[in-house]
This record gives structure tokens, C-alpha cells and sequence, in this order.
């Protein structure tokens, strides 16, 4: 398949000023009837007009109300069109015939349970009718949509109904108006048996929009959180950035069969369900956490993304990252309180660390904008999403709250209802403050992970203290050599007593404030801090100001300090988790030495003493004493073995549980959440602290635990608690487990977002079931289990993905049975849709840095995959590379 290169971008040969769409809805044989008025772009010597098609049945091209013959037109072996010569304005009319049924991608217009849906970015259009399916064009759009109304009562697209009738035969149909021209990825259509919660929300404009949660009659009474949500984000957006909500009507419909989270259609976002609905019954605290921030995703979109759209698929952090970051804003101005906000910047971080910089380390590196691809779903990653999002938050670190702002206002006034490109961001940024930001691009041109090493010195007789900060990135897939980054870098200083020191640098005539952003633009640089008058703790990278690597050699004494006395949240549970890291570290290497493991006494010290804080609220104490997660442990392992990092985890939480189990009750007795549900932020935390001690009285050996556990599994009303309940007993070696799961499965089989919990529960259990390894009954699931559905992104998201991704242990089995597994799974699912094949793929991505014994057999899964016929581009690209 061919290399799309993001240097040979060309504008388009031609523009659409307008766009008519007329459907006539059937599951085997949708016909679409496209007008579309196109004239040249002048500033274009070619005028042979491209109009993109996959897998349609082409029934006739109208030009100008003549029929045109076979030979007027080309049909490319890629399903696409050409006509040749278009030098004027011209109309065209097609029709062409789909086939909704049969489209298992989930792009382009599809079925999900009898109901009609789309999914168009980023090329899904080209597979609902001929059309120049490129986000630089933008036109304006009506449809018609045509249905038998007692299998479609609902009919939606995008914009204002206009115009809504009963046709013949028991058919309907209804009009629809989008005012705001759009790129045809944005274009969407949903049709089928819905129900819809609505409300009239009042803007700040004194408008009122009508907004609208559409799902399965069933699912009706799980919409109220999702609209709160809504018109939380609403009026953030106005409120933040003084962006306002520009249509009348603003629609969510949830579907089960989604391959991504959400859609940021314009007016008309389809949701995956498991991000819009909600009970204390169904979802957890985290997925309530989460349906916020989609749903303000989404929802921000309409401006960064929609009103600003990207000039090519290149462009998408332009997007993507810019909404991520807005998203993750708006998630901590509701959380309010400096420590929730903080335990929000640490799950985030987290993720960005489990998740992207492996893939930074990988095959797989990329810039936040990438340079090529073969298959550009293959790039709505985690470095396009989240390290592009920490991209922007860098920049409004150096350019302050204000200056964002500021610079936020000036790119959409410059490019508001076009499309735009990285620069265009940049240079509105660097306009609106005056700075100078070309050092910054480098963050969008170069891949990898820098490390920043740290040297201080501290001198007694002149009381200056000298951090010198030296960067290194390392080379990643066609980048051996990297120019400097512009780092900010947060720094504080500590005294003795544990409090900030106020700072004054060399060339300063005063002190200013306790903590500083260095802007680090050198390989190397030295700062001097005057006044210093004893030996200082250092705080770095506070915050996590940078998405960067600090090597620094601090003392386990200095980290222990650092996790009781640092202001920074964040910094404080980065402190524990640096120790707890040095302590597993040592553990595996005793295990691998066969040496009995122990625990380093400096963490032990810290952990007593952050689980007796009073001071510190249950959320942060939390999300601080939680254990790294075993891809965390492996990112700092010189080589992989999964097995010697569940051994220490297990050891550890053991040890753990049985020194304090007393501590750890009083802990448990301490934090008995409010009995009435809420999904806020302090009882969410004071759950998690529970299920934090649950798990290490369990490890611990205490035996009541595990009545209580199953106790709350049988009578608490809310899921958060039911399933961190359930999940334990099934990590225990207890056989209870059997008969819950049971139970479990007896109660939830009539709920996707249930089933897809049971199904994870056993994919992630961190014990073999009965002496079976479990990839046999996670296969025994995919193979026998009737609620499993090979179609259903999140049925192998939450079973298959999660077993391959999140079970280390027991996917990287030394016999290679989890492999094995994978390669049916890969080559399976790549028939069914290729989005989800590539992402199941790409969980062999390491190969090269795990034990010689798996790595080999990693090697030869991946070489027996790319060998067999008929690869899907998008998983020949993730295997080709894992192999390059
Ligand atoms: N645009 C694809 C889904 C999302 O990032 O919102
Ligand atoms: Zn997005």
C-alpha cells in the first residue's frame, strides 16, 4: 500500500459550495442521491476533479442534467472516480447503492442493532457516496432522509430540521439544514427506534438551545448525567474561552457498536454508549469521570475541531491535542479543590506514561504530527492525543492562563470556518503574546521522549545553589539525531523543615515567589539560585511542566521527604511512586535471584506514614498509595519479565497487608463513603481508599475480608463498590469466586456495559482460575460464551484487548500460548474491521524488550501475521513496522 507524505500536500483541484443528500434507508440497499454544485480552484493548473468511493455500487454520474456514458469518467482499481477537464462551474448528480448490513468497519453508514449509524472521520464518507473526501473542503450540506417508519421512527442529520412528512406505503422522511459549512467527515446520519431526554438550555447570549440524549428505549433513564454534563461544558466553554454554542439544536445518540469513544459530528455527536450512559448501577465512579470529559470532548470540538477544522489528516493534534487538553481543563475547573485537581493531573499523567511513552519508545514513535502513514487510523494515538495535549499545556504554561486565552482567541478569529494547519496555531499563539516560538515546533516535528539529566550544587560559602539541566532525546524510527526541545521546567526548593524557599536567581535584585519555570533551550544550561543558605531538596519538573524523563539521583531519604513535604501534589505522589518503584525494582531482582523479597524500608517508612495522614483527603492518599502498574514497572526494566513483576506485586501487597492490617482496617473504618451514591470527587475517593485497603487485607490473608468483600458484592446498590468487590475475591485465590461470577453473569447478561465489566474482570484476573491459565477462559469466552460478539468493538475491547494489554503475566506466558491466541484473534478480527485488529496488534509492539525466550516467540507471531494474504493496510502498517 502506498506512504501518504504530509510534504506532498496539494489543496484541492476543486471546491463544493454545496452538498444535497437524499437517502432512501434499507438494510441491504440504501440508495443515496447526492447534488453536489463544484467549481475549479483557480489557483490550480489540474483540473481533473477526484471524487473518493470505496465498496459502492456506482447506478449513474449526472453533469450538467446529462447522463454521462462509461467512457466520460474513469473508475480507479481503488474504488475512487475521475473526471477529467472540470475547468467550470458544474452540478452533479449521483446515485449510488450501499450496503449498510454488510459493513462491518463501523465506517461509513452501518447497523447497530437494527439501527442506522455513521462514522466518517476520518475517511468513512468516501463510503456513503462519491465525494472529495479531504477536511480542506468545506461545504454547505442538507439532507433528506427517507424511512419506513416503523423501523426508523427517528430520523437525524446534521443542523436544523426543516422540514419534516409522511410519505407512502408507511414511509417518513425529514429534512435537515446544516448552516455552518463542514469537511464531509463531519457529516453524520442516524436513523432507527430512539428515545430522547431533552431540554431547553439558556445560553449566555440570551439564546436558548434545545439539547438532546438520543438512545435505545431501554437505556432512556441512564441519560441524566450526560446531560448535566452537557450543559456543564456549555457554559465552561462560554465561560473559560468565551466560546459559545452556535445551533439551535445540540444532539448526543449513544450506540453500542463504536469502534472509537465519540464523534464530534457537527450538531449531532454519536457516542459509544459506555461514554454517555450512566446509573450508580452501571457505571463506576471512573466511568462517570469519564463520560464528563467526552462528552466535553465532544462537545468542544464544535469549535476546535468543527468552526477550525485541519487542513489535512497530518494536522490532527491541531485538533485533537488542543481538545484534550480543553477536556482535561474543564474535567478539574468542576473538581475545584487544588487536591482533586491534582489527583486528576496524576491519573492523566499516568496514562500518558503507561501509555505513550512506551509507544515513544516503540515502533510505533511518532511526532505528535506525524510525517506519513499508510493508514492514517493508525495515528489517533496517544501521542497525537495526549502528548499533544501536554504539547498545548506547555505552551499555556509559558505563555500563563491569559496569554492562552489569548492566543486561543486570535486563532479562531483568523480561522474561524477554514481549515488550518500546526503553524497557523503556533503563529497565533507567538502573534497574540509576542514571543518568539520556533523552537517550539520542534516538539510537533520530532518523536521520542527527552530525558532531562538534573546536576545540583550546592555551595556553602557563596549560599548558591546551581541546577544545571542537560537534554538528551533518544533516536526513534528515522530520527537518529534530535535538535534541543524548549522545556519548561518547573522547579522548587525545600529547607529542612519542609518549606519552600523563596527564589532569586543570580541576575535578580530580588527574591520572587517559592517556585520557577525554567525554560530550558540548550542541550545544556545552568541556573544559580542566590541566597540559599542550607542544602536544599529540590522539587522538579513540578506539576509534570514538561513530557519528559527527569533523571535525577535523589536519596531514598530525600524521596521520603519529598512524599511528605512537597506542596506540589503532583510531585508528592510522583515521590512515592519513585520509591515504590525503587522497591519493586529490588524485589524482582530477589525474586530473579531466588532470594527471599523485601521490602525497602524507606518506602515502608513512607507508606506508614502517608496511610496515617490525616491531613490529606482519601482521593489523593488514594490514587499516591497505589501501586505502579505492571507496564509502569516494565517501562523501567532493563529487560521484561512479566513474571518476576507480578511475583514482587504480589509479595509486596502480601507483606504490605499482613505489617499494617491493623492500620489498614482503621484506614478502611475511617473512610465509609456517604450512603446515598454521588459520583463526586471525595466520595469517589474515599471508595477507592477502601478498595486500596480491601485489596491489601486480602493479600494480607485476613479472612473476614473476604466475607466483606463478598458482602458488599451482594448488597451494595452501586457498581464502583460491587466491582472493586468482585474484582479482589476473583484475584484472591479464593473459590467463592466461581459462584459470584456466576451470579454476576446471571445479573448482567442482559447489559453491554455489564458484560463488557465481567468480561474484564476475568481478561485482567491476576490468578489462574482452577489451574486454567487464563487466556483459556478468556478463548474459552471468545469461543463459547453467547453474549460474545466478534463485531462489537468493546465485546473485544473489554475481553480480548484487555487480556493482551493489561494481563502482562499471563499474555506473556513462556510457553507462548497467549501469542498464539493473539494471532487468531489479529487475523480474525482483521476481516471484521481493521481499526480493531491494528490497535490488538500493536500489544506486541515491545517484542524486542522482553526475555529472550518471549521475545523470540513475539517475533514469530508478529512474522507469521505479516505473511498471510489480504492484510488490511491498517494492520500491515502496525505489524510491518513492530518488525522493521
Ligand atoms: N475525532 C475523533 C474522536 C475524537 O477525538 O473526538
Ligand atoms: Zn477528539
Amino acid at each position: 500500500s502506498a506512504t501518504v507524505y504530509r510534504k506532498d500536500y496539494i489543496p484541492p483541484t476543486h471546491w463544493v459550495d454545496s452538498v444535497h443528500l437524499e437517502f432512501d434507508l434499507h438494510p441491504q440497499q440504501t440508495h443515496v442521491h447526492s447534488t453536489l454544485i463544484i467549481r475549479p480552484n483557480e489557483d490550480r493548473i489540474n483540473n481533473d476533479l477526484v471524487l473518493n468511493g470505496r465498496d459502492l455500487e456506482l447506478v449513474r454520474i449526472v453533469m450538467d442534467g446529462r447522463e454521462l456514458d462509461r467512457t466520460e469518467y474513469t473508475l480507479m482499481p481503488n474504488g475512487d472516480i475521475v473526471l477529467r477537464g472540470i475547468t467550470k462551474e458544474i452540478k452533479l448528480e449521483i446515485e449510488n447503492i450501499i450496503n449498510p448490513q454488510a459493513n462491518t468497519s463501523l465506517m461509513g453508514l452501518y447497523l447497530s442493532k437494527g439501527n442506522f449509524m455513521t462514522q466518517c472521520e476520518a475517511e468513512g464518507f468516501r463510503r456513503i457516496t462519491y465525494y472529495p473526501d479531504r477536511p480542506d473542503i468545506s461545504a454547505k450540506f442538507t439532507v433528506r432522509i427517507n424511512a419506513p417508519k416503523s423501523v426508523c421512527p427517528v430520523l437525524l442529520s446534521n443542523g436544523n430540521l426543516v422540514e419534516e412528512g409522511e410519505l407512502d406505503g408507511n414511509w417518513h422522511y425529514t429534512c435537515w439544514e446544516d448552516p455552518f459549512p463542514k469537511p464531509s467527515y463531519l457529516f453524520a446520519l442516524v436513523a432507527g427506534n430512539l428515545k430522547c431526554r431533552e431540554e431547553k438550555f439558556q445560553l449566555k447570549n440570551g439564546k436558548k438551545a434545545l439539547l438532546q440524549i438520543w438512545v435505545e428505549p431501554q437505556n432512556l433513564d441512564k441519560t441524566e448525567f450526560a446531560l448535566e454534563s452537557l450543559k456543564r461544558a456549555i457554559a465552561w466553554d462560554e465561560e473559560r474561552f468565551g466560546l459559545e454554542l452556535d445551533l439551535e439544536r445540540f444532539m448526543i445518540v449513544a450506540t453500542d457498536d463504536f469502534t472509537m469513544g465519540a464523534m464530534e459530528n457537527k450538531g449531532l455527536n454519536i457516542f459509544n454508549s459506555r461514554c454517555v450512559l450512566a446509573t450508580p448501577e452501571v457505571a463506576t465512579d471512573r466511568d462517570f469521570a469519564r463520560i464528563e470529559s467526552v462528552i466535553g470532548h465532544e462537545y468542544f470540538h464544535n469549535w476546535t475541531g468543527n468552526r477550525v477544522t485541519c487542513r489535512d489528516w497530518f494536522q490532527l493534534t491541531l485538533k485533537e491535542g488542543l481538545t484534550v487538553f480543553r477536556e482535561q481543563e474543564f474535567a478539574a475547573d468542576m473538581l475545584g479543590d487544588s487536591t482533586a485537581r491534582a489527583v486528576k493531573r496524576i491519573e492523566d499523567v499516568r496514562y500518558l506514561r503507561d501509555r505513550q511513552f512506551t509507544e515513544d519508545a516503540g515502533p510505533m514513535a511518532h511526532p505528535i504530527r506525524p510525517e506519513s502513514y499508510e493508514e492514517i487510523n493508525n495515528f489517533y494515538t496517544t501521542t497525537v492525543y495526549e502528548k499533544g495535549a501536554e504539547v498545548i499545556r506547555m505552551l499555556q504554561t509559558l505563555l500563563g492562563k491569559d496569554g492562552f486565552k489569548r492566543g486561543l482567541e486570535q486563532y479562531i478569529r483568523d480561522h474561524d470556518g477554514s481549515s488550518a494547519t500546526c503553524e497557523d496555531f503556533l503563529n497565533a499563539m507567538a502573534e497574540a503574546n509576542m514571543r518568539n516560538l520556533s523552537q517550539f515546533t520542534r516538539w510537533y516535528s520530532q518523536a521520542g521522549t527527552p530525558h532531562v539529566r538534573v546536576r545540583t550544587h550546592w555551595d556553602e560559602r557563596s549560599a548558591t545553589y546551581t541546577i544545571t539541566l542537560s537534554q538528551f532525546c533518544p533516536p526513534t524510527p528515522g530520527q537518529t539525531k534530535k535538535e534541543p526541545f524548549f522545556i519548561p521546567f518547573d522547579v522548587a526548593l525545600f529547607n529542612s523543615k519542609g518549606k519552600p524557599i523563596a527564589l532569586q536567581l543570580q541576575a535578580e535584585t530580588n527574591a520572587k515567589g517559592t517556585s520557577r519555570v525554567l525554560e530550558l533551550t540548550d542541550e545544556e544550561h545552568s541556573w544559580v539560585f542566590v541566597g540559599v543558605k542550607e542544602k536544599p531538596i529540590p522539587s522538579l519538573a513540578r506539576n509534570f511542566s514538561a513530557p519528559i524523563i527527569v533523571d535525577y539521583n535523589y536519596s531514598p531519604e530525600e524521596l521520603v521527604f519529598l512524599s511528605q513535604c512537597d506542596n506540589d501534589a503532583f510531585n508528592r505522589a510522583h515521590a512515592m511512586e519513585e520509591l515504590s518503584l525503587l522497591c519493586i525494582n529490588e524485589m524482582v531482582s530477589d525474586y530473579e535471584r531466588g532470594t527471599r523479597m523485601v521490602i525497602n524500608p524507606h518506602y515502608r517508612n513512607a507508606f506508614e506514614s502517608m496511610l496515617t495522614d490525616k491531613s490529606i483527603s482519601p482521593a489523593f492518599k488514594a490514587i499516591a498509595l497505589t501501586l505502579p502498574s505492571e507496564t509502569r514497572i516494565a517501562e523501567a526494566q532493563p529487560m521484561i519479565n512479566p513474571i518476576s513483576i507480578r511475583a514482587a506485586i504480589r509479595s509486596l501487597r502480601e507483606q504490605l497487608g499482613r505489617q499494617f492490617s491493623h492500620l489498614i482496617m482503621r484506614v478502611f473504618d475511617d473512610n465509609a463513603p456517604n450512603p446515598v451514591y454521588s459520583p463526586n470527587a471525595a466520595d469517589a475517593g474515599k471508595r477507592a481508599m477502601r478498595a486500596f485497603c480491601f485489596e491489601l487485607l486480602l493479600a494480607g490473608g485476613n479472612a473476614k475480608s473476604l466475607l466483606r468483600a463478598r458482602q458488599i458484592f451482594e448488597t451494595s446498590k452501586n457498581l464502583t463498590e460491587r466491582l472493586d468487590a468482585l474484582r479482589i475475591i476473583v484475584n484472591s485465590a479464593s473459590p467463592t469466586k466461581f459462584t459470584l461470577l456466576e451470579a454476576a453473569e446471571t445479573e448482567w447478561r442482559n447489559e453491554p456495559l455489564l458484560i463488557n465489566k465481567w468480561f474484564t474482570l476475568q481478561a485482567t484476573a491476576t490468578v489462574p482460575m482452577d489451574e486454567c491459565p487464563i487466556v483459556d477462559v478468556v478463548q474459552n469466552l471468545v469461543e463459547r460464551y453467547p453474549g460474545y460478539n466478534a463485531h462489537n468493538p468493546n465485546n473485544v475491547y473489554s475481553l480480548v484487548l484487555a487480556f493482551c494489554q493489561n494481563n502482562l503475566a499471563e499474555f506473556h506466558r513462556p510457553d507462548g500460548v497467549g501469542y498464539k491466541f493473539w494471532v487468531e484473534q489479529v487475523l480474525k478480527l482483521d476481516r471484521i474491521n481493521p481499526q480493531v485488529s491494528s490497535r490488538l496488534a500493536r500489544c506486541l509492539d515491545g517484542w524486542r524488550r522482553y526475555t529472550p525466550e518471549c521475545s523470540k516467540l513475539m517475533f514469530s507471531a508478529l512474522k507469521y501475521v505479516y505473511s498471510q494474504p489480504n492484510l488490511s493496510t491498517d494492520l500491515k502498517e502496525v505489524v510491518g513496522k513492530a518488525l522493521n
